[in-house]
């Protein structure tokens, strides 16, 4: 199977992870966001958001990370997607994550890093409002994992892969989150114990040192 990402991409993240977790064979194919090369009519076929992730397997063409590690996970048989009422606290918060959790982290993105590296002003009310955004949820989450190490139960599942994406330009995009300490004791945890979190973690960060280096970085 062949994977369409870019390894600083907090999208490709996700799949990533769940690909090195589950332990499959894969190619990776990548795709140049900065040269244009998600807007080939090539490209645009196998996703016309123009947008990566994009796994090919076989006949099977998908797009949307969620929706691509669910794949994974039922063609592999992994417990990333467990069985019974854990299946669904799963898909519950992979939509929670989607519908509301990952709102903010993106225009924060947008306004601290991709606007610095292109010359462009920041808008103090899009980050204020992004942060009001992901202060409300991280409230929801830090008050959930109060009594959890993972998000659903003792082991980590799909659901903590797709939350824990929006820490991917922590770094660099400052979303509030050290106010919220079971949050933080949580992501530490996924990179303590889950490899494949630590692993895909270090590869970001390789890639934007690349990517941000000829701007002098952001701060
Ligand atoms: N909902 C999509 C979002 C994917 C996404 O935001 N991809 C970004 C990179 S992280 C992208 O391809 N952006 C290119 C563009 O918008 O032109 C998913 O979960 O896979």
């Amino acid at each position: 199977m062949k994977l369409y990402g870019e390894p600083g991409s907090g999208s490709t993240r996700r799949v990533l992870a769940a690909l090195y977790h589950i332990g499959v064979e894969f190619e990776f194919q990548m795709v140049d966001l900065f040269k244009g090369e998600n807007r080939t009519p090539e490209f645009l076929a196998l996703n016309p958001n123009g947008m990566i992730p994009v796994l090919v397997d076989g006949d099977v063409v998908l797009y949307e990370a969620s929706a691509i590690n669910l794949h994974l996970a039922e063609k592999f048989g992994s417990d990333l997607l467990p069985k019974g009422k854990d299946r669904a606290l799963t898909l519950q918060w992979m939509f929670w994550a989607a519908e509301h959790w990952r709102q903010g982290p993106p225009a924060l993105f947008n306004e601290r890093i991709a606007k610095p590296v292109m010359g462009i002003p920041q808008d103090p009310r899009v980050i204020s409002d992004a942060e009001a955004s992901i202060r409300k949820y991280a409230a929801i989450l830090d008050a959930h994992l109060t009594d959890r190490r993972y998000v659903v139960g003792e082991k980590i599942t799909l659901a903590d892969i797709d939350l824990a994406a929006t820490f991917t330009h922590l770094p660099r995009s400052h979303p509030p989150y050290a106010e919220f300490p079971n949050v933080m004791a949580w992501h530490q945890r996924l990179l303590d114990e889950v490899p494949a979190w630590s692993r895909t973690r270090d590869e970001v960060e390789a890639r934007m040192a690349d990517l941000l280096a000829p701007s002098g970085g952001v701060k």
